[in-house]
């Protein structure tokens, strides 16, 4: 290719400065899908009607179609055709559109549009999927009533809406809420249903169904409980309830990410769905509880109310992830629950925010929408949610989204509209808050004091460094939570909400009796990284004391983080007061099983690297792979009898159930077995192998294991139970490359790749496999560079077939400039030959490009 073609062919940037509403609306839609492997006919009928605001040309969205034929009010027409997009002339006033095409969804790999998965016909068409179904404004604001019609001798046929007709080889459905064409769905297969009802609070009956392939219909029981659940939390909580006859999910093997709100059929990766005891974990049960609601949630975030561009994704992003943390709190413990999601929102989102990928919440341009479903979006996108919620009060915050409702019902929105309500809710200005969809990285909050005759001021500065693209930031409304404590533990003060809002500002609390200690960002009140000299005795004191549970986990975190990071360096060793402290909780039985499994958690080998490349020293991942391993050890054989004890004392009562409680106590069971795996050479793991009879324990005792590098024989049986159980076996391939040894885990990898159940198309296992690896940050990062060339070798294998997936896992790359320069070039050398692979996709072009700049 020369120079000019290339540059020809490179893809552009599209800009939220340059939205423009579209020339013509959609009043109605049908389409009739004739379904065949590599010859899919689909047939539609399209009522069109010009926007007054926005006169303009007729255009459609159309990729990889084979127009059969195509009518305007019934007189055939020659459409002008590119790869993506369709023109043609038209009438000035309202008319019909009828075309045929042809689409082939078994050549289908990339796994959007309509595609094939073990026989089973479905669809994804968010973001821009529809595109390759059929002709169509394939954009968020254009939104109108389907009616769909498909014909196949398949048993089972799906669509959005209502049932209408059923016939031998055919089913009608209607939608008859108006949705923009990335919320179509269409499933056809011979699929099983595992079936249920609910009565929504204005007394409508709602069918439910979970369709599954017959093998798997006894894993729907607890997918189906988290949904009424779900249904009913989202009407007492927020007055929203469901509003068609029907409710389908469906479970698919081949999917790329966890799952998709489609209008009244949700379509889902199986592995957020399909639960069984015996062969998920707890950690499995609660993350497939938090996605069955958060698409669920969609169906009023999301569905009835949209987006207007792409840009805007974090409108329905953000707050169906703030609410569905919201009911797995309300469900769960809340305590734990918003530890869990800060841990997730430091590992993903902070690396990103401080990374090359660093993007607004609110992007302002994009090449490939599909890289920007990221947890900035999300996750940040949620804190800011939660941030506006802290600030406005709760009575405001449900005012406000009720007026959102009634304001924006059936339309498509912007951040513009969804801050309005607020202000016009609350009386309260928030365009300073308003930067926070706009700026991105995470801000560092240092805060210094000052105690005077009973006076104590806490001195805050905020600064945010810059990103890409971003190099000026402005100060943003931060809410500090504060709390401050007594020297014998009790509280001077209870949690206030302190406003940040200049780049210097004090606070000052007065007629204090004592100098307090104080308790800050309680509940992570926001999403910054907070600095404070604050020594080990104070972090000790808050571990034991802070009545505010984040805090007091946050204490413990620091402190590992200290003596980790000073391990590393070759400064100290493993703290004994660390060590004790740390098992004085884990004794503590006053305290949640769950919490004190949380405690005990050592900060990730990556959140280490980045903590020390913050410091402004090059991480070594060998070095900081044996700190952790020292420091596990040094702890398992401090407190050794106190593990045992309690080791016993968590031993399940009964019969498994995937609750909190039951939950919580496995979670400290298993963590005092890895521990204590590191002392008895793996006994007690190989009997709790033995015994277990769910997968919660059969995972921890086996991660145990190959953990202290035993576990051989378990794994072959594991694969022998397992071989026939693709979720199961997805685990078997993770675990062995997420655990192996730093020199060993590129080798396994190989190895594994080979095997005959590799089935690299299947995002789930070359996730389990590729990104196994990736997340062994020792064997990743090895000296030799083997685990690089790995998963770059790979990367370019997948493009071609599923460039999403690929261009999500090029990730594991973005944090190459934090190592030393043989690391950094053997990265870059595999980003390069990413990047020179020939006919590299836009997705994975995109983020390589990014990645590197
Ligand atoms: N809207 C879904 C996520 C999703 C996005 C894109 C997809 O395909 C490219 C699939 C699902 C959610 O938030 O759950
Ligand atoms: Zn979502």
């Amino acid at each position: 290719m020369s120079t000019t073609d290339a540059q020809h062919a490179a893809p552009q940037p599209i800009y939220l400065k340059d939205y423009r509403p579209p020339a013509w609306l959609v009043e109605d839609v049908k389409l009739t899908f004739r379904l065949d492997p590599t010859a899919t006919r689909v047939l539609s009928r399209i009522r069109f009607v010009p926007n007054p605001d926005a006169p303009g040309a007729f255009k459609l969205d159309g990729e990889k179609l084979k127009l059969i034929s195509a009518a305007i009010d019934g007189v055939p027409v020659e459409p002008e055709i590119t790869d993506t997009q369709l023109t043609c002339k038209t009438p000035d006033g309202p008319f019909t559109w009828e075309a045929e095409v042809e689409i082939d969804p078994q050549g289908n790999t990339t796994l959007e549009g309509l595609y094939m998965s073990n026989g089973m016909y479905c669809t994804q068409c968010e973001a821009e999927g529809f595109r390759k179904i059929t002709y169509y404004p394939d954009r968020p604001d254009v939104m109108a009533p389907f009616s769909v019609r498909i014909e196949s001798d398949l048993p089972v046929l799906l669509s959005n809406g209502n049932p209408g007709k059923r016939g031998d080889a055919f089913a009608e459905w209607i939608d008859p809420w108006p949705k923009p064409a990335y919320l179509f769905a269409l499933v056809a297969g011979e699929l099983v249903a595992h079936e249920d009802s609910f009565t929504t609070a204005g007394g409508k009956d709602v069918d439910l169904a979970i369709w599954v392939r017959e093998a798997d219909i006894g894993k729907c029981a607890f997918g189906m409980d988290a949904l009424k659940r779900s249904m009913l939390w989202d009407e007492q909580v927020y007055g929203r309830e469901y509003d068609l006859d029907v409710f389908n999910i469906v479970a698919v093997d081949d999917f790329n990410m966890g799952a998709m709100e489609n209008k009244g059929l949700n379509i889902f990766n199986s592995a957020a769905v399909l639960a069984s005891p015996e062969t998920a974990t707890d950690a499995n049960f609660e993350r497939i509880e938090s996605i069955i609601a958060h698409e669920y949630f969609h169906n009023w975030t999301g569905n009835r109310i949209t987006c207007r561009d792409w840009f805007q994704l974090c409108l329905k992003e953000g707050l169906t992830v703030f609410r569905d943390q919201q009911f797995s709190a309300d469900e769960r413990s809340a305590a734990v629950r918003r530890i869990d999601d800060v841990l997730a929102l430091r590992a993903r989102q902070f690396r990103e925010d401080n990374g090359p990928l660093a993007h607004p919440v609110r992007p302002q341009s994009f090449v490939e929408i599909n890289n920007f479903y990221t947890a900035t979006v999300y996750e940040k996108g949620a804190e800011l949610i939660r941030m506006l919620k802290r600030l406005v009060g709760d009575n405001a915050y449900y005012e406000a989204l009720e007026l959102y409702f009634a304001r924006h019902d059936g339309q498509a929105c912007t951040i513009e509209d969804w801050l309005a309500v607020f202000e016009d809710a609350t009386g309260r200005d928030l365009s300073q808050f308003k930067r926070w969809y706009s700026q991105a990285g995470t801000p560092r909050v240092y805060v210094t004091e000052d105690w005077r005759d009973g006076s104590y001021t806490l001195q805050f500065h905020q600064e945010t460094p810059p990103t890409p693209g971003q190099d000026e930031k402005r100060s943003l409304v931060i809410p500090v939570a504060v709390g401050l404590l007594a020297q014998n533990g009790s509280e001077l003060r209870g949690t206030e909400v302190l406003e940040l809002t200049s780049r210097e500002q004090s606070f000052t609390f007065e007629n204090l009796p004592e100098r307090p200690v104080p308790s800050i960002l309680r509940e992570f009140s926001a999403p910054v990284i907070l600095h404070r000299n604050s020594d080990k005795a104070e972090r000790l004191f808050l571990l034991r004391h802070d009545t505010d549970s984040f805090n007091k986990w946050e204490a413990a975190r620091g402190l590992m983080k200290d003596c980790l990071t000073g391990m590393a360096l070759g400064e100290n060793t493993a703290d004994e007061d660390l060590l004790s402290a740390l098992a004085d909780v884990l004794r503590d039985d006053t305290l949640d099983p769950a919490f004190r499994a949380l405690v005990l958690q050592q900060p990730s080998e990556d959140d280490i690297a980045q903590t020390l490349f913050e410091a402004n020293t090059t991480p070594d991942p060998t070095r900081i792979h044996q700190v952790s391993e020292q420091f596990a050890n040094a702890f398992a054989a401090h407190a050794e009898g106190s593990l045992a004890s309690v080791f016993t004392a968590m031993k399940p009562e009964g019969v498994y159930a995937p609750d909190a409680q039951g939950a919580g106590r496995r979670a400290l069971l298993n963590a005092s077995l890895t521990l204590l795996s590191r002392r008895d050479g793996g006994e007690r793991a190989a009997e709790q192998y033995d015994t277990a009879d769910n997968m919660t324990l059969q995972l921890g005792s086996l991660s145990a294991l190959l953990r202290v590098g035993s576990g051989i024989s378990q794994l072959e049986r594991f694969y022998d139970q397992w071989a026939d159980d693709r979720l199961v076996l997805d685990k078997w391939f993770s675990m062995q490359v997420a655990l192996a040894t730093p020199g060993d885990a590129a080798r396994i990898a190989t190895d594994l790749a080979e095997h005959p159940k590799f089935d690299w198309k299947n995002p789930n296992r070359f996730r389990a496999v590729v990104g196994g690896l990736a997340s062994n940050a020792a064997g990743f990062h090895h000296a030799s560079g083997k685990g690089y060339d790995f998963v770059s070798d790979w990367l370019i294998r997948l493009d071609p077939v599923n460039p999403q997936t690929t261009a999500r896992m090029s990730t594991v790359f973005e944090t190459w400039r934090r190592y030393d320069a043989d690391r950094q070039d053997l990265m870059r050398a595999a980003l390069g030959r990413i990047q020179s692979s020939p006919g590299l996709s836009r997705d994975t072009g995109e983020m390589v490009a990014r990645i590197l700049e």
